[in-house]
C-alpha cells in the first residue's frame, strides 16, 4: 500500500513562537485545520483568545482571522495530525554547544499519536544529523511503524528538515515568497514535505537531503556573520586610523563586485549570534573563519562600552541618553541584543546617568530598572543628556531634528546621523 501523501486535513505546529505561530496561521488561513501546541500556558491563552504575544506585521489580525473562523486551535498536548511541523528553539548551552532537548522533547511528544500516512517535518535550526536521530530515537520509541532510513525500503511515515530563513519583520511576506529547501530521509519523504509547503509557498521548493538541508541553513547565517564581522572589524580599523567608516563603505561599495555590510554595536537576535556555533561545534579545526568573525562580532559591544565610558568619563555629572535597546531596527525583540547588553553594563556601574529609550517596549526590561536606569522618550531623554549614543536605527530615530543633537556627544554606532 503506498503512502497517502496529499491529504493535510489536520496540521499540528508544536512550538508557537517567531516561525510556529505565524506558520500556524498561514495555514489555517489556507483551510487547514491546525493544532498549534505550545509548552508556555500563557501563549496558548493569548492564542485562543485570537491575541498575540510578538509583535509582527500583519500577524495580529492573521492569528485572530484564524481563531474566529475555527481553523487555527492552541494547546499544551499533541493530538493526532496528519502532518507535524517542529518549530521550537535550539539555544545554545553554557560552553556553547548546540542543545536540541526541545526537538527531541517535541518528537516524543508526537511518538504517542504517529499514524501511518504522517508527516513530521523539523523546522528548527539543528546540528546536521539531528533529523536521522530524531528518526532513530522514534523508529525505538514506536516499534510498530517503519521509518525512513536510507535503505531505500517504503516507510510509513515521512520525515524532512525544512528550514525557515524568513527575517523577523518581514515574515509573513518571507514565508510565503522565499525558496525553500526540502531536506528529506528520503526523496519520498521530500516530496510528501513539499507538498505541504505547496498549500502556502509561492517561492519554489528545492528538494535535497535531510544532512545538506541542515548545513544549508547553518551555512546562511554563518556567511552572514562573517560578513557583519568584516563591517565590525573595519570600523575598528577605521577607529584606529581615524577614518569614517561610515564614509568609507559607500565608497568602496561603488565597485561592482563588493557589497560590505553595517557595522554595528553588535550582532544579536536568536540566529546569526547562535548558529555560527553549531558549525565551530561540528567541525572545529575547520570552522577556523567562522569562529573569528563570531569572536569579532561577540566582542563589538566591548568597543562600543569602551566608547560610551570614556565619553562618560568627560562629561562627569551628566547623564547618556541610550537609544534603542532591541537587536535589530523596528521590532520589539530583544533577544540576544547587544544594545541592550550595553546599557544593562552601564547602567550596573552608572545608574540614573543613563536614560534608556526603546519605543518599541512599554517598560524597561526588568535589569535595567534593577541598576537604576531611567527609561523615557527619545526627545525627553536627549533633551537631559549631554550624551547620545545610538544602538538601534530605528524608523523613529532617523527622524529626529538635527538641531535637537547639537552641542552633544554623539555616539552613532549605526551611522544613522552620518549626513
Ligand atoms: N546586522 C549588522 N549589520 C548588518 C546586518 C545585520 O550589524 O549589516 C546585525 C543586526 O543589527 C542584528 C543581527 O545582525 O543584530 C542580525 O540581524 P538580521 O536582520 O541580519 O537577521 P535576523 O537574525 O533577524 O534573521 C536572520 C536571517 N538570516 C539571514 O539573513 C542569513 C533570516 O533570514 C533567518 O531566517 C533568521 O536569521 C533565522 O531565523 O535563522
Amino acid at each position: 500500500m503506498s503512502l497517502q501523501v496529499n491529504s493535510f486535513k489536520t496540521v499540528s505546529v508544536i512550538g508557537l513562537g517567531y516561525i510556529g505561530l505565524p506558520t500556524a496561521a498561514l495555514l489555517a488561513s489556507r483551510g487547514v485545520r491546525v493544532l498549534g501546541v505550545d509548552v508556555n500556558k500563557k501563549v496558548v491563552e493569548t492564542i485562543s483568545k485570537g491575541q498575540v504575544h510578538i509583535v509582527e506585521p500583519d500577524l495580529d489580525g492573521l492569528v485572530q482571522k484564524a481563531v474566529s473562523s475555527g481553523n487555527l486551535t492552541a494547546q499544551g498536548k499533541v493530538s493526532p495530525a496528519d502532518a507535524f511541523v517542529i518549530t521550537v528553539p535550539t539555544p545554545l548551552t553554557a560552553s556553547r554547544e548546540p542543545d536540541v532537548t526541545y526537538v527531541q522533547q517535541a518528537a516524543r511528544s508526537i511518538a504517542p499519536v504517529l499514524e501511518r500516512g504522517n508527516l513530521i517535518i523539523i523546522e528548527s535550526t539543528v546540528p546536521v544529523g539531528t533529523t536521522e536521530r530524531i528518526a532513530a530515537m522514534l523508529a525505538r520509541l514506536r516499534k510498530d511503524l517503519v521509518f525512513p532510513d536510507g535503505s531505500g525500503g517504503k516507510a510509513d511515515v515521512s520525515i524532512a528538515y525544512c528550514p525557515e530563513r524568513v527575517l523577523p519583520g518581514r515574515i509573513l511576506t518571507e514565508l510565503v515568497h522565499n525558496d525553500r529547501c526540502i531536506g528529506g530521509l528520503t526523496p519520498a519523504c521530500a516530496r510528501h514535505a513539499c507538498r505541504l509547503y505547496d498549500i502556502f509557498l509561492q517561492g519554489q521548493c528545492h528538494q535535497s537531503n535531510a544532512r545538506s538541508a541542515e548545513l544549508v541553513k547553518l551555512t546562511e547565517n554563518a556567511y552572514r556573520d562573517v560578513n557583519i564581522a568584516f563591517a565590525n572589524e573595519l570600523s575598528l580599523i577605521c577607529d584606529h586610523v581615524d577614518i569614517n567608516v561610515w564614509d568609507l563603505i559607500p565608497l568602496a561599495n561603488l565597485h561592482p563586485r563588493v557589497n560590505i555590510l553595517q557595522p554595528g554595536p553588535g550582532v544579536g537576535g536568536h540566529c546569526i549570534s547562535v548558529d555560527p556555533w553549531f558549525i565551530v561545534d561540528a567541525a572545529p579545526k575547520q570552522a577556523r573563519l567562522i569562529r573569528t568573525a563570531r569572536e569579532i562580532n561577540e566582542a563589538k559591544p566591548n568597543f562600543v562600552l569602551r566608547k560610551a565610558k570614556e565619553a562618560l568619563k568627560r562629561n562627569s555629572a551628566g547623564s547618556i541618553a541610550c537609544l534603542g535597546l532591541s537587536f535589530k531596527p523596528n521590532v520589539d525583540d530583544l533577544r540576544n541584543s547587544p544594545s541592550l547588553h550595553i546599557v544593562r553594563k552601564l547602567a550596573e556601574q552608572h545608574g540614573d546617568r543613563i536614560i534608556a529609550v526603546e519605543p518599541y517596549i512599554s517598560k524597561p526590561p526588568a535589569c535595567l530598572a534593577k541598576a537604576g536606569a531611567r527609561f523615557m522618550d527619545a526627545l525627553s531623554a536627549i533633551d537631559e543628556s549631554g550624551i547620545v549614543l545610538l544602538l538601534v536605527d530605528h524608523r523613529q530615530f532617523g527622524m529626529i531634528d538635527a538641531n535637537q543633537l547639537q552641542k552633544k556627544t554623539i555616539i552613532d554606532t549605526r551611522g544613522l546621523w552620518r549626513h
